[in-house]
């Protein structure tokens, strides 16, 4: 059976969607780089071995980038699944998990990267907006994407009444995604997404406006 282990910063409500949704493998880990993340009770709860790897600890990001590594390499996972992991990776730790690694960004990507997301689409006026789950490359939130959700921006929304739309699909979309890829029917090839066994349109989620 294949393992995967979860990087979180805070709350860890798509790890809960992901450990929730029985996918074919087994949770080695969940991971933190904050001691008060609420997702590590959680994940203790279920019997799901935790650890913090404290960023305040290290000198550098490079030397954050290696424990962590070390602390991922004990579990030998077949995926990194980062659950609104906050700290940005370098090229070295992101490389050595070429393929592994996914991550979850509430916009659909390439629009509106970075931090703040659901602000910066209200200040753009734009009518939809959604989460992407996406293979990590060095450069932040540039990865091959995997599937998107998309959801509208409604008439009075603020960012949290929008990141609240997002968030509901984004537990739809990232068990999907972990899924199939310990099923092995998901893939990074050459820098392209290859998913098998798929009708036309898999990657794409549209909740349409009420
Ligand atoms: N690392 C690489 N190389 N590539 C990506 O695509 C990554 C990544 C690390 C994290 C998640 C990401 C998101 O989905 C992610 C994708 C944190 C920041 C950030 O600026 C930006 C994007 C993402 C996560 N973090 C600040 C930093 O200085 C710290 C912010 C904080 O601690 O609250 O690292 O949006
Ligand atoms: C989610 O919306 C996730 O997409 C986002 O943070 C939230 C974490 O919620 N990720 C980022 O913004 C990464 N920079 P959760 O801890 O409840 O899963």
């Amino acid at each position: 059976m294949k393992n995967y282990v979860i990087l979180i910063s805070g709350r860890g409500s798509n790890m809960e969607a992901i450990i929730d949704a029985q996918v074919p493998g087994r949770c080695a880990a969940v991971i933190s780089n904050r001691p008060a993340a609420a997702g590590l009770a959680w994940a203790a709860a279920r019997g799901v071995p935790t650890a913090v790897v404290d960023h305040k600890a290290s000198a550098s990001r490079e030397a954050f980038d290696a424990a962590l590594a070390a602390e991922i390499d004990r579990h030998a996972p077949d995926l990194v699944v980062l659950a609104g992991f906050m700290r940005v990776l370098g090229e070295s730790f992101v490389r050595r998990y070429e393929g592994r690694l996914i991550n979850i960004h509430p916009s659909l990507l390439p629009a509106f990267p970075g931090l703040h997301t659901h602000a910066a689409a209200l200040a753009a006026g734009v009518r939809i907006h959604g989460a992407t789950v996406h293979f990590v490359t060095p450069a932040l939130d540039s990865g091959p994407i995997i599937i998107q959700a998309a959801v509208p921006v409604l008439p009075g929304d603020s960012p949290d009444t929008l990141a609240a739309r997002v968030l509901a699909q984004e537990h739809v979309i990232y068990p999907r995604a972990v899924d199939w890829f310990l099923q092995g029917r998901l893939r990074l090839d050459q820098g392209r997404v290859v998913l098998t066994d798929e009708p036309m349109g898999a990657g794409a989620l549209i909740v349409p406006a009420g």
